[in-house]
């Protein structure tokens, strides 16, 4: 870990710009459309309060692909009503719409496939190599960078649209970061020891998005399955999961097609997951 530079360059400091991102995305639709704000209560929230329940073919509905952007969140979401810390100019929060059709419980894949995709971006952005830790979060060196929320709006067991949320701290100070939370987070300045071009990695996030999303709907959950089975550190792990009214203990051994976690339970039972909270263990550790 190396400490930020104090003085980043005039370049890097840079608010997010819609022109710079439009300069390096090699899109045909993700990303096309970008809506930017200063401040949002939630990206994830203005997706849905654009009239998405519109159908498709509305004008006033926002494309597939449309980006969602805040330099700053006041009620940043993540899972199961906890907050997502989101101060200003400094980090991604971004949320993509899109409208794949798939069936309902296909949906957490996509999860995966944006959690590979910011994984990629990354890399391709810093050389850094994150991990993903099932089911949602961005992990270097075993602290957590970008975390992902999914909400899917369901109609008759089908996916009528979808918001992909994701923060990531880019050049965030983690000192600056509420005292329970700092143990365990990293920003991407932290690891790299001076500051990432915000407009770059959010163009190469989308980049990734519509390549990873298209052979998704072209080829099926194969190709993605494949990378996000060799991105989790969870899988062959130790773990305990906390689920709403109980804890498994068991090595993570796969993920289904849809994304879900495999447990071998210390009874040698095998498990499903579809949700929820995971705890490394050691293997000493009950
Ligand atoms: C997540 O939830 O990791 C999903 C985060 C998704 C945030 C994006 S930002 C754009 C979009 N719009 C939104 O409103 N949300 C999405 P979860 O797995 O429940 O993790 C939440 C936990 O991560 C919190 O309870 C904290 O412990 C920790 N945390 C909060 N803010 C953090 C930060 N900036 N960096 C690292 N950890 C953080």
């Amino acid at each position: 870990m190396k400490t930020i530079r104090q003085q980043p360059s005039a370049e890097l400091s840079q608010t997010l710009d819609t022109l710079k991102i439009h300069q390096d995305l090699k899109t045909r639709f993700i990303g096309r459309s970008i809506y930017l704000f200063t401040e949002l209560d939630s990206t994830n929230q203005a997706a849905l309060y654009l009239n998405l329940h519109q159908p498709p073919t509305d004008p006033r509905t926002p494309q597939e692909g449309a980006l969602i952007l805040a330099e700053s969140q006041t009620q940043g979401k993540g899972r199961l009503g906890r907050h997502w810390v989101s101060p200003p100019g400094v980090n991604l929060y971004a949320s993509f719409i899109l409208r794949p059709t798939i069936e309902a419980p296909q949906a957490p894949l996509l999860t995966g496939l944006a959690a590979v995709c910011v994984a990629r971006a990354i890399e391709a952005l810093s050389r850094l190599k994150p991990t993903i830790k099932w089911p949602n979060d961005i992990m270097i060196q075993g602290k957590k960078t970008a975390g992902i929320l999914t909400e899917a709006s369901i109609r008759r067991e089908k996916v009528d649209y979808l918001i992909l949320g994701i923060g990531i701290n880019v050049n965030l100070d983690i000192d600056t970061l509420p005292q329970d939370i700092r143990p365990n987070a990293t920003s991407l300045a932290q690891q790299l020891g001076h500051p990432v071009d915000r407009n770059k990695l959010i163009a190469m996030l989308c980049n990734e998005m519509e390549t990873a999303y298209l052979e998704f709907l072209n080829e099926g959950s194969d190709p993605i399955l494949k990378t996000l089975r060799s991105l989790t550190e969870t899988l062959g792990k130790k773990v305990r999961v906390q689920l709403p009214h109980r804890n498994l203990v068991g090595w993570a051994e796969d993920l289904n097609t849809q994304g879900a976690l495999i447990i071998r339970t210390i009874e040698s039972q095998r498990e499903t997951v579809y949700s929820g909270d995971i705890i490394h263990l050691r293997n000493e550790d009950a």
